[in-house]
C-alpha cells in the first residue's frame, strides 16, 4: 500500500529553483560543510542529529538512537513530533520536501543562527540531502507512516504513507548516505567520532538519552547523563584524583543568554577547559571563556579576602594558579552567535562575556559561601600552584642558563648535526643506546642530529614541571631543542624562534614500550613545548615491519603493516622471494636503519597533528592515568591525530 500525497503536476516548475539552490551545495561543499575531509563527512552526522537534538530542546523527544549500518550508512531516529508532512500551501508540497529540499538561506550555515526554542530545526536537513547518495525519511505521525526518498538533492519518491505506525510511535528516521562523488576517496563514517559527539550531546543536552549501535562492530552504547556540563567536567577529569566528590554546576540566564558551566577540581597539574556555544564546540575560546576566567578568578580572590583564607589582603592569585588541576565545562546558547572564521572555533559576542561573567560571579560566590569546606580546598590547591610555579621558574632558570648554541652546553649524549639551519636539521630522539648507536652509525650528520634516550622517560603529567627540570632525560631535551620550555601555567618561556630543528622526529620500537615512550614524549612536548606540534615540526618515525627481496633484485622493499606484507607476497607471484622481520630497531644495523628509517627519500614519517588539541588534551589527562586500558585505547585513538607525510 503506497498512496503518493502530492498531484505529479506540482513537481517540475517549482522545482527548478529548489535545484539550483542544492547544485550550489553540491558544487561548493565546502561553504556548508567546511570540506570534503573526514571532518565534512562527519559534519553531515551532526547536522542530522543536531535536527534531532532541537526537537528534544524543545521538549518533545526524548530519546535518539543512532545507527551506524554495516554498509557504512547511517540511521539517526528520533521519538519527537516527527516532521510535518503536510502540504504548505505557498510551496503546494508536502513541508518535509520543503525542509529536504530549500536551502534555508539565512539558516544556520549562513550566520550561524540558532533559535533557543526550536522553531528552527532541519535548517541542515537540505545539506545533507544535496550532499547525499540518498537519504530516506521516515515520520511516524498520526498513526501513519510516512516515507519520503532523496537523492543528490532530487526528489527520487514523493511523500506516500507506507502503512499504519506500530502502535503510540511518534518520531522521525533518517537514513542516508554521503555521496562518495563528492566526498575524498575512502571515508567512511568512524564509530569514535560518531561516540565523541554522542557523549558530548549527552551531557550538553542533560537527560537526554542517545543510544549507539554499531553494527560493524556490533556493539551498543547508551549516553546518558542527568548531570549535565557538572558531569561533563568529571567526565574530562577521569582518571585524576578529585579534590572533592560533587562537581559544581553554575547556571543561569542573563536576557536572552543561557549559562551553564560544569566544574571540579582534581590533583593534576592540568587544566582542562572546554566550551560550547549553541553546542559548536568552540576551541579557541573567545567572549564566553574569557567571561569565565575573569569572573572565576575575581569571585574566589574576593570570597578567600572576606572569610579570612588570605592574611596577606593584597595577594591575589591569578586565574592560572585558581585553574590548575581544574576541569570546566561552559556552554552557552545565544540567538545570534557570532564566531571568528569559517570554523567556528572562537566565540565574538560581547554579551555572552557579560552573561557568563554575571552567571559565575554571583552563583560561584553563593556556591563558596555555602561550601567552606571545598572552598578551603580549592584556595589552598591554588596557593601550592602559586609557589610550585614560583620553584618551577628558578629551576628553569637553571636549565637555561646552560646556552644551548654553545656545544660545550649541549648535553654529552647527543650526536649533534653540522648544520646550523634549523629549516634543514633533524632531531631523532631516539629510544635505548643500542637503537641510538645505530643511528649515530648510520645517519647523514650534515643534517641529522641524533638524541638517545635511556629506558622510559619520566611522566611529566604526574610529576609536574618542576620535577620534570630535576629529570635527565628532560634535560636534555630542553638543551638540544634550545628554544626553552614552556608551560600552561606560566609566561611563555619557550621561544619557537630558537628551535635548532624544524624536524624533531622520535624514533622509538612498534612494540608496548616503544609505544609508551612515544606516548610519554608526545606528552612531554603538548604539555610543554606545545608550538612545535602546532607549527608541524614534531613527527613519528615508521620503522618497517618487513623487508622483501624479490628475484634477483639486490635492493629490499621495506613494508610497514601485514596488508603490505600480503600485497608484496602477491605480486611476487612465481617468482622466488625472501622476507626478513624486524623486531625491533635496535636489531637493525647502521646501513639498515638509514635505509629504512632515516634516508629522507626512502623512509616513512608520521606529522604529529594537532587540529583536534583541544579536545585531545582533554582525553589526553585522563589517558596518562595509572590504567593500562585507557593508555592503550589512547596509543591506537593517537592515530587520528597523526597524518601520513612520506
Ligand atoms: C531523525 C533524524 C533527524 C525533527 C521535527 C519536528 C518538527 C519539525 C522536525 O518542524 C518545521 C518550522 C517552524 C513548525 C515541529 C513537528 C512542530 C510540530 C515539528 C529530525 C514547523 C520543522 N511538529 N523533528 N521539524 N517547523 N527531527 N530528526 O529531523 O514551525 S525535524
Amino acid at each position: 500500500m503506497s498512496t503518493d500525497l502530492t498531484a505529479n503536476a506540482t513537481y517540475d516548475a517549482s522545482n527548478i529553483k529548489v535545484l539550483k539552490g542544492l547544485e550550489g551545495v553540491r558544487h561548493r561543499p565546502a561553504m556548508y560543510i567546511g570540506g570534503t575531509q573526514s571532518d565534512g563527512y562527519h559534519h553531515l552526522f551532526k547536522e542530522i542529529l543536531d535536527n534531532s537534538v532541537d526537537e528534544a530542546l524543545a521538549g518533545y523527544a526524548t530519546e535518539i538512537v543512532t545507527t551506524l549500518q554495516k554498509d557504512g550508512s547511517l540511521t539517526v531516529e528520533d521519538n519527537g513530533r516527527g516532521v510535518p508532512v503536510d502540504v504548505m500551501s505557498s510551496e503546494g508540497k508536502p513541508a518535509i520536501e520543503v525542509i529536504y529540499t530549500v536551502l534555508h538561506a539565512g539558516g544556520k550555515f549562513e550566520e550561524g543562527a540558532y533559535k533557543v526554542s526550536g522553531g528552527l530545526h532541519g535548517v541542515g536537513a537540505s545539506v545533507v540531502n544535496a550532499l547525499a547518495e540518498y537519504t530516506v525519511v521516515d515520520v511516524f505521525r498520526d498513526g501513519k507512516q510516512y516515507r519520503i526518498e532523496f537523492s543528490r538533492g532530487n526528489v527520487t519518491k514523493p511523500l506516500s504513507v507506507v502503512g499504519n505506525a506500530p502502535k503510540g510511535k511518534q518520531g522521525t528516521k533518517v537514513h542516508f548516505m554521503p555521496d562518495p562523488t563528492i566526498f575524498d576517496e575512502g571515508l567512511r563514517f568512524e564509530s569514535s567520532k560518531l561516540r565523541l559527539r554522542l557523549r558530548e550531546v549527552s551531557y550538553l543536552v542533560a537527560g537526554l538519552r542517545l543510544v549507539f549501535k554499531d553494527e560493524i562492530h556490533e556493539k551498543e552504547e547508551v549516553f546518558f547523563d542527568k548531570g549535565g556540563v557538572a558531569s561533563f567536567a568529571k567526565f574530562l577529569a577521569e582518571g585524576e584524583e578529585l579534590l572533592y566528590e560533587k562537581p559544581i554546576l553554575l547556571q543561569g540566564d542573563v536576557d536572552t543568554v543561557s549559562v551553564d558551566v560544569g566544574l571540579v577540581h582534581t590533583k593534576s597539574y592540568n587544566t582542562g577547559l572546554v566550551t560550547y556555544a549553541n553546542m559548536i564546540p568552540t576551541g579557541n575560546g573567545g567572549t564566553h571563556l574569557s567571561g569565565f576566567k575573569t569572573a572565576y578568578t575575581r569571585a574566589i580572590n574576593a570570597y578567600a579576602k572576606k572569610s579570612g583564607l588570605v592574611k596577606d589582603k593584597d595577594l591575589e592569585l591569578t586565574g592560572d594558579d585558581l585553574l590548575e588541576g581544574a576541569s570546566c565545562v561552559v556552554s552557552i546558547k545565544i540567538p545570534q552567535p557570532q564566531f571568528e572564521g569559517q570554523t567556528k572555533g572562537k566565540l565574538l559576542n560581547p554579551e555572552a562575556g557579560t552573561a557568563v561573567s554575571k552567571v559565575v560571579y554571583e552563583k560561584l560566590s553563593e556556591y563558596l559561601e555555602e561550601n567552606p569546606r571545598v572552598s578551603k580546598i580549592i584556595y589552598d590547591k591554588a596557593q601550592r600552584a602559586a609557589q610550585a610555579k614560583e620553584a618551577a621558574r628558578n629551576a628553569r632558570l637553571l636549565v637555561q642558563r646552560a646556552n644551548p648554541l654553545e656545544s660545550d652546553d649541549l648535553p654529552g649524549k647527543l650526536a649533534d648535526c653540522q648544520s646550523e639551519n634549523p629549516a634543514e636539521a633533524e632531531l631523532f630522539i631516539v629510544e635505548g643506546d643500542s637503537a641510538g648507536g645505530s643511528a649515530k652509525g648510520g645517519r647523514d650528520r650534515k643534517f641529522q642530529a641524533i638524541l638517545p634516550l635511556r629506558g622510559k622517560i619520566l611522566n611529566v603529567e604526574k610529576a609536574g614541571l618542576s620535577k620534570a627540570l630535576k629529570n635527565a632525560e628532560v634535560r636534555a631535551m630542553v638543551a638540544a631543542i634550545g628554544a626553552g620550555i614552556g608551560g600552561t601555567q606560566d609566561e611563555a618561556h619557550f621561544n619557537i624562534e630558537d628551535l635548532r630543528y624544524h624536524k624533531i622526529i622520535i624514533m622509538t620500537d612498534a612494540d608496548v614500550d616503544g609505544s609508551h615512550i612515544r606516548t610519554l614524549l608526545l606528552t612531554f612536548f603538548y604539555r610543554y613545548m606545545r608550538p612545535i606540534i602546532e607549527q608541524g615540526y614534531l613527527y613519528i618515525a615508521q620503522p618497517p615491519l618487513y623487508g622483501i627481496r624479490v628475484g634477483k633484485s639486490k635492493s629490499s622493499e621495506y613494508l610497514f603493516n601485514e596488508e603490505a606484507l600480503k600485497k608484496a607476497t602477491a605480486a611476487a607471484g612465481e617468482r622466488s622471494y625472501e622476507i626478513q622481520r624486524f623486531k625491533g630497531l635496535g636489531e637493525m644495523n647502521a646501513d639498515q636503519l638509514w635505509e629504512t628509517t632515516m634516508d629522507p627519500t626512502k623512509r616513512v614519517l608520521k606529522k604529529v597533528d594537532m587540529r583536534d588539541a583541544s579536545y585531545a588534551a582533554q582525553i589526553f589527562d585522563e589517558l596518562m592515568g595509572q590504567d593500562v586500558q585507557p593508555r592503550r585505547e589512547f596509543i591506537e585513538e593517537n592515530a587520528r591525530y597523526a597524518q601520513l607525510d612520506v
